[in-house]
């Protein structure tokens, strides 16, 4: 007799734990895989025949390595660097870099593995990546950064290229730091290749890279909501983080009618009832990425409420983004979110659902695009900043906006494809798990046993 699922999975469980201890955030990452994949597989012996899955969860490669930096008071300093290669199978290694005083193995293998099936429903050829440092540039003065980032690359340069691996941004990564890096692996190399994106503009950049993960997730909820007959206009939202992807999926969503109601740093979040108008949150953007300031300043400025030390979930809205950090929203923090009336959450952060909070979620019916779809507009921007680079030419705005917003219908297509239920609602984490894996499986097993 066929072991059941639940077995089938338990036994996989084990397996991984067993390979990786302590990697809690990593576990998570692959067992919510697993839940879509081990049933989906369980009547295509040739996958399981080739143990594609355990595969995928074994990075190609992980490189570790030091980096000694000097600070403005001349002490030296030592952090450590990582890059996971994860998977190759599809395209170069392609991942951000995330600069974090959490960053560990666990969280960026996880990182990496959910970037694989990212990576491969954009239907760009990437393959997945992540890295970073456990730096951070928080409290660190722009020079002190400058001799980080030169240090870090003059490392990781050994292991990264235009047709190898191309990383880009994450948290703690920004333009400041890709253009540091960027310089350093050009002043090494003596070559001007695409071997990072979320450049500049003026030196090999793309347009509407900074904007395409906010923007995607919005796009994602938009067109969840029209399945179902809803409009974003007139909604109020609940985003969580003020940095590149809260900044972006809020002035998206403002664009599309919404009130954008809530943002937030680790210190806390503010609470706009009325909702944000561009102008204010214009000017959050120049608090958080030039006076590097905290979110608290702008309820300082505008008389909003700051809410220290909690998230925002406890507020009534119809729609909410995270857009901040991994296991940001609990099962308790969905409960209150369903309860106060949200009918759709649409992930900009990575992994920032705790696995009972999705239950939650299923278990209501709730529409709920999963990061991997949801935020996969930033990575297929930076794929089609590398198309710019090797072709040595940039396009159009418009152009650019038009591609991001086909690359996050077609995902949502996908995902009904492959999530769609007999009862009529559409789970859209095993769509998006599903039609994720198939495309790199497919190509795994075309390699033979490597
Ligand atoms: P930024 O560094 O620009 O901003 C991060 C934001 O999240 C800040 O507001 C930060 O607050 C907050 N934050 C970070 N860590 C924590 C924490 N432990 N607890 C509470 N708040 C926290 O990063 P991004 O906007 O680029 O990234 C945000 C999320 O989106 C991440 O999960 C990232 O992996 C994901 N993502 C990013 C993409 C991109 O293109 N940049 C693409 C796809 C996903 P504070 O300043 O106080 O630390
Ligand atoms: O998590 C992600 O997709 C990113 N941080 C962006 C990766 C990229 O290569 O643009």
């Amino acid at each position: 007799m066929l072991p059941s699922i639940s077995e089938e999975l338990e036994k996989f469980r084990a397996g991984l734990e067993r390979r990786n201890p302590g990697e809690s955030e990593f576990h998570q990452a692959v067992m919510e895989v697993a839940g879509s994949i081990i049933p989906f597989i369980q009547d295509k012996p040739v996958y399981t025949k080739h143990r594609i899955l355990e595969r995928m969860t074994e990075p190609d490669r992980i490189i570790i390595f030091r980096v000694c930096w000097e600070d403005d008071q001349g002490r030296v300093r030592v952090n450590r660097g990582y890059r996971i290669q994860q998977n190759n199978a599809i395209g170069p290694y392609k991942g951000g870099l995330r600069f974090h005083p959490t960053v560990n193995l666990s969280v960026l293998k996880f990182l990496a593995f959910e970037q694989v099936f990212k990576n491969s429903l954009t239907g760009l050829p990437m393959g997945g990546g992540k890295g970073g440092s456990d730096f951070n540039p928080k409290d660190k003065s722009d020079h002190e950064v400058m001799r980080f980032c030169q240090s870090f690359m003059t490392e990781l340069y050994h292991h990264i290229g235009p047709d190898t691996d191309v990383p880009a941004g994450d948290i703690g990564v920004g333009q400041r730091e890709i253009g540091y890096m960027f310089g350093q692996h050009k002043r090494m190399t003596n070559e001007f290749t695409g071997v990072l994106t979320g450049k500049g503009l003026e030196y090999g950049g793309s347009l509407i890279r900074t904007e395409a993960t906010g923007y995607g997730a919005v796009y994602f909820i938009e067109d969840m909501l029209a399945e179902q007959g809803e409009q974003i206009d007139g909604r109020r939202v609940a985003i969580s983080g003020a940095g590149n992807v809260a900044q972006y999926a809020a002035e998206k969503a403002i664009q599309l009618g919404g009130k954008v109601v809530t943002l937030s740093d680790s210190s806390g979040f503010v609470y706009c009832p009325d909702g944000m108008e561009q102008e204010q949150l214009d000017w959050v953007v120049d608090l958080k990425n030039n006076r590097r300031g905290r979110i608290k300043e702008a309820a300082d400025e505008f008389g909003w409420e700051f809410h220290e030390g909690q998230r925002p979930w406890s507020v009534p809205v119809d729609l909410a983004l995270p857009c901040a950090t991994q296991n940001e929203l609990d099962a308790e923090d969905a409960k209150l979110l369903v309860k106060n009336g949200c009918i759709a959450v649409s992930e900009g952060a990575n992994m920032p659902t705790t696995q009972a909070g999705i239950d939650y979620f299923q278990a209501t019916r709730t529409l709920y695009a999963p990061s991997k779809a949801a935020n996969a507009g930033g990575v297929a921007v930076s794929g089609l900043e590398m198309s710019q680079n090797i072709a040595k030419m940039s396009w159009e705005e418009a152009h650019l906006d038009e591609r991001l917003r086909k690359i996050m219908q077609r995902i949502h297509d996908h995902c009904k494809e492959y999530g769609s239920n007999n009862n009529g609602h559409i789970d859209y984490l095993k769509g998006a798990n599903i039609a994720g894996f198939t495309k790199v499986a497919n190509a795994m097993l075309a390699y033979g046993v490597i």
